[in-house]
């Protein structure tokens, strides 16, 4: 009888384990598309303030083969951040943050500007160089 329960017991344990490895291959197997090449990027995340007429920051570097996640909130009207060669742009109101993310897959120096023309006279000002290394 005590056999028996012991060999009860060792059999229990080992379907659990098995069970438990199942799920684990079985839940690794549905993060799948992050094996595919194109997938989940580590993310970079950088916080943008704009004012009339700047950023906060004027030279941003970032890792290159991350995504980056820009955070850009304002200090006065609405302004926006925009790489046209990245396809980004997105404005921030007062009060309100934007984000936009995007990958960034190879090393290269962009501008990054204002996108809300109406931001004021200095509008034009609003650049800044964006440097993937
Ligand atoms: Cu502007």
């Amino acid at each position: 009888m005590q056999a028996k329960q012991i060999g009860l017991l060792i059999g229990s344990v080992v379907v659990a384990a098995l069970v438990a490895y199942a799920i684990g291959t079985v839940g690794l197997g549905g993060d799948g598309p992050q094996d595919g090449g194109g997938g989940n990027l580590p993310e970079y995340h950088i916080y943008l303030q704009a004012r009339q007429f700047a950023f906060n920051q004027t030279s941003i570097q970032v890792p290159v083969d991350h995504r980056i996640v820009v955070h850009l909130t304002t200090a006065d009207v609405a302004h926006g951040f925009g790489v046209s060669e990245l396809g980004v742009d997105i404005v921030a109101s007062p009060g309100q943050e934007a984000v936009a993310s995007f990958d960034v897959t190879s090393p290269g120096t962009y501008t990054f500007r204002c996108t809300e023309p109406y931001c004021g006279s200095g509008h034009p000002l609003m650049t800044g160089t964006l440097i993937v290394s």
